[in-house]
């Protein structure tokens, strides 16, 4: 099989049959300050044993086509000794890996940031498929604020690296996943949600074609057309559902395998509601799943901190939700 056959394969395994993906690849960082907040301790073992404790739920490959990793967890091994992406393989599930290094300030622009890691992407990336991972992610971040950003500097150098990073990942055999997350932080109204989100996915898809990225061997993870978390009057479940929708097809070709959503700081249940909402409407041109992080694991891990450490009741927090999404996306409550 070519490299792009085997990438048409991976793709529409990641977002067909109504399963989604879960993203376990919060870096060291960002998880040690999700476990700080709960008061657990952020060790290389205790985020090992967190994760292994996820990935071994009984029958998580129902409903998770594949499961994004961080560098620490895709060279860490289940409690038998395999490593984890191959763990995740004997289970039917793919592994893939967050391959950017985060989002920082943009030169000239400090509150705005810029998605870096394309320099020696080409080797990682070929070393991360040797050691079993079929797909990758790159996250940009954009920030929305009333009337004075996003800035058309930073929409187009966060585009430009994520089309860079895709096409380094297609040379090498490796679905890139495609994520520009607009930010749900602040008081904007979904309208300018809406505009924002519509320049950024136009951009990033002009900047896909420059570079000739086969959007059949991608899949594009964006955030949902949604009212600032602290707008006074934010808009209902079906205007978020429709206006989303409306958006991604104005701005996303009918040839992109599939879309998977992130949640970005949504309570679990209503990213799992506007999922359902969407996969109701009339002829999608693409599949509409989940990638969700926190709206997956949330639950869990607050089990994980108050019942100290109780496998079975975590597994059955992230056994809900993600079921509850697979039911989603195929447009049931
Ligand atoms: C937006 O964050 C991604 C999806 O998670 P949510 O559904 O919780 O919004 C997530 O994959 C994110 O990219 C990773 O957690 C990595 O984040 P950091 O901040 O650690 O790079």
């Amino acid at each position: 099989m070519s490299y792009s056959d085997e990438m048409k394969s991976v793709a529409k395994t990641m977002v067909e049959g109504s399963r989604g993906l879960l993203a376990a690849d919060e870096s060291s960082p960002t998880l040690t300050k999700r476990f700080d907040a709960l008061g657990l301790e952020s060790t290389y073992e205790s985020r090992r044993n967190w994760r292994q404790m996820l990935f071994s739920t009984p029958g998580l490959a129902t409903w998770i086509s594949g499961v994004i990793l961080f560098d620490e967890t895709f060279r860490q091994e289940s409690t038998s000794g395999v490593p984890f992406p191959q763990y995740l393989a004997s289970l039917g599930i793919l592994a893939g890996i967050k391959v950017d290094t985060g989002a920082k300030p943009m030169a000239g622009r400090p509150a705005e940031t810029v998605t870096e890691g394309l320099d020696g992407l080409a080797p990682r990336v070929a070393e991360y498929r040797s050691l079993g991972a079929t797909f990758a992610k790159w996250r940009a971040v954009i920030k929305i604020e009333e009337k004075t950003l996003p800035s058309r500097a930073a929409i187009l150098a966060n585009a430009h690296g994520l089309a860079r990073y895709a096409k380094i990942c297609q040379s090498e055999g490796i679905v890139p996943i495609v994520e520009p997350e607009v930010l749900m932080d602040g008081n904007h109204s979904i309208e300018r949600s809406f505009t924002v989100t519509s320049e950024v996915l136009q951009s990033v898809f002009s900047e896909l074609w420059l570079q000739e990225v086969a959007l059949d061997q991608m899949v594009l993870k964006p955030s949902m057309v949604i009212s600032g978390k602290g707008a006074s009057n934010r808009a209902s479940r079906e205007e978020v559902a429709n206006l989303s929708v409306e958006c991604y097809r104005n701005h996303v070709p009918g040839s992109v395998a599939g879309i998977a959503l992130l949640s970005g700081g949504q309570r679990d249940r209503e990213a799992t509601e506007h999922l359902a909402v969407m996969n109701r409407a009339k002829a999608l041109p693409w599949p509409i799943t989940f990638s969700y992080g926190r709206a997956l694991q949330d639950a869990a891990l607050e089990s994980w901190a108050t019942k100290k450490y109780d496998v079975e009741a975590a597994q059955g927090h992230l056994a809900e939700r993600a079921a509850a999404n697979h039911r989603a996306a195929s447009g049931q409550d």
